[in-house]
């Protein structure tokens, strides 16, 4: 069915995705009516823009029968099942889209398309840097910041959509097809909204499902879930590893990153050139050279993206180097995997400042990983009481508490001598005491830069 023969569509939550989903519907003459659960003046002004454009919007509450007057409803990745109004339109079999469904709707690419657990931001950034690199036109969007709607606006036909895709997103997608898409790594995550692991990596496979023997999935041949999923695929399925030597793909060579295409092997260039440091992101690296190869740059041209790229914001940016103490801003980290990853990538000894809003994953591994590379451990935020509980019974002794993260800053300031980390990377969401991690992150980088010192 067309957008346009849709007699109604009906938009929940008006952030970013809902926003920019509301206003594309709207600008291709379909009926939108738009609902928030807020009411406040940050939410008004959104409407009033909305209102302009012909945009019925119902805020502060969520009438139930709103979904008896659309035949479509979009729905926002942070609005959970559980929402009354997502049940009634699932009691009413009125179909459910998410943002970047819409967008691909809209827009049918190509695509490139990235998910996992940790590194999705790093690799989709990366990865548009490689097509840039080799003259390709691409734009990249997504939960990456920019929604996929707002970005496929006006697109010239033919650019390539490097999209970053959560499992939130992916639950509410059906027809959106990728040429190639990657399932970077599948650890514990958002537990709380998708109820068990197995849902969340159903979540995550949708981004293959609609792919046929012509487009390419990118898998981590070092990953258990991930490989798993590679029986269900009806696309080519390519691996990238950084412990395995393989002959198709990507993978490390005599400390060469190497890339496999098509019958023809290329070297790209040394572990020590990558742009940035450490295990997961030479992993990154290669997932990144997969997908540009499969956008058809040339193995020149990714070499070069994967030499300067510099990262990202709020992902192991080091933020300034005071009295010889390192200050790192993860706040990107936003579940235990990742944390023990920004704990890989720099050297103990570590402070860490963790915490948050749980997501109801396991702090098992986290606290083993702790006890090797952490000389303190400062919390802060609504998990305080669990991550406590599972460092006392681990054995670690060295925890801080602090009532705000500029507090804990100042602790680590006391605690920290020259030599060591202190590192921002929380495990956890940033909702219960920031608006997202972006604001959590730039919280940090002032409180730090209150303590005067160089950049890093
Ligand atoms: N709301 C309702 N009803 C509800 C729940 C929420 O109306 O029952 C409203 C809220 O009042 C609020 C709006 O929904 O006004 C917020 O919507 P949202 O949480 O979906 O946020 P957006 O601004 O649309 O941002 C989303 C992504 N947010 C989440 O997935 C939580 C952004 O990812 C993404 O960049 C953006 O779309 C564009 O695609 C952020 C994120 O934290 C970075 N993602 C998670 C992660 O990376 O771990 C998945």
């Amino acid at each position: 069915m067309n957008l346009t023969d849709h007699k109604a569509v009906l938009v929940i939550g008006l952030g970013k995705s809902g926003c920019a989903a509301a206003a594309a519907l709207a600008n291709r003459g379909v009926k939108v009516i738009a609902t928030d659960i807020k009411d406040d003046p940050a939410i008004k002004q959104q409407a009033t823009e909305l209102l302009a454009q012909g945009v019925q919007v119902v805020l502060g509450r969520h009438p139930l029968e709103l979904v008896t007057v659309v035949d479509l409803v979009v729905v926002s990745p942070g609005v959970p099942d559980s929402s009354p109004l997502v049940v009634e339109a699932k009691r009413l079999h009125v179909p459910i889209i998410s943002e970047p469904e819409l967008a691909y709707r809209l827009y049918p690419g190509p695509y490139l398309a990235v998910t996992g657990s940790n590194g999705k931001t790093t690799t989709t950034t990366w990865v548009g840097e490689a097509l840039k690199a080799g003259g390709i036109p691409a734009v990249v969007a997504g939960n990456i910041g920019r929604p996929l709607t707002e970005a496929v606006s006006g697109l010239a036909p033919g650019t390539w959509v490097v999209a970053e895709l959560s499992s939130f997103q992916l639950q509410y997608c059906d027809q959106f097809h990728p040429r190639a898409c990657t399932i970077l790594n599948l650890s514990e995550d958002h537990l709380d909204r998708h109820g068990s692991l197995a849902a969340y990596q159903a979540a995550k496979a949708k981004i293959f499902a609609r792919q046929t023997k012509d487009d390419i999935l990118v898998l981590n041949a070092d990953d258990k879930y991930s490989t798993e999923l590679a029986q269900a695929a009806f696309s080519k399925v390519i691996f990238f590893s950084s412990r395995q030597l393989l002959t198709q793909g990507a993978w490390v060579e005599n400390g060469y990153l190497t890339i496999g295409w098509e019958d023809k092997r290329t070297t790209l260039c040394r572990i020590e050139e990558v742009g940035i440091p450490g295990s997961h992101n030479l992993e990154n690296a290669l997932t990144t050279a997969c997908l540009a190869r499969a956008a058809g740059v040339q193995p020149a041209a990714i070499a070069a993206a994967l030499q300067h790229f510099s990262g990202v914001e709020h992902r192991c940016e080091k933020v300034a180097l005071i009295n010889g103490v390192l200050y790192v801003n993860d706040s990107k980290g936003t579940n235990p995997d990742a944390t023990i990853k920004a704990l890989e990538a720099f050297s103990p000894p570590i402070i860490l400042i963790a915490g948050g809003r749980d997501k109801g994953t396991s702090l098992h591994e986290l606290v083993a990983k702790i006890k090797n590379r952490c000389r303190a451990v400062i919390l802060i935020g609504e998990a305080t009481s669990k991550f406590k509980q599972a460092l006392a019974q681990g054995g670690f002794t060295a925890v801080y508490q602090a009532e705000t993260l500029p507090a804990a800053v100042g602790l680590a300031h006391d605690l920290a001598t020259s030599g060591e980390t202190v590192l921002l990377s929380p495990a956890c969401a940033s909702f219960d005491m920031f608006l997202n991690y972006e604001q959590r992150g730039r919280v940090f980088k002032e409180a730090v830069k209150e303590l005067g010192g160089n950049r890093a």
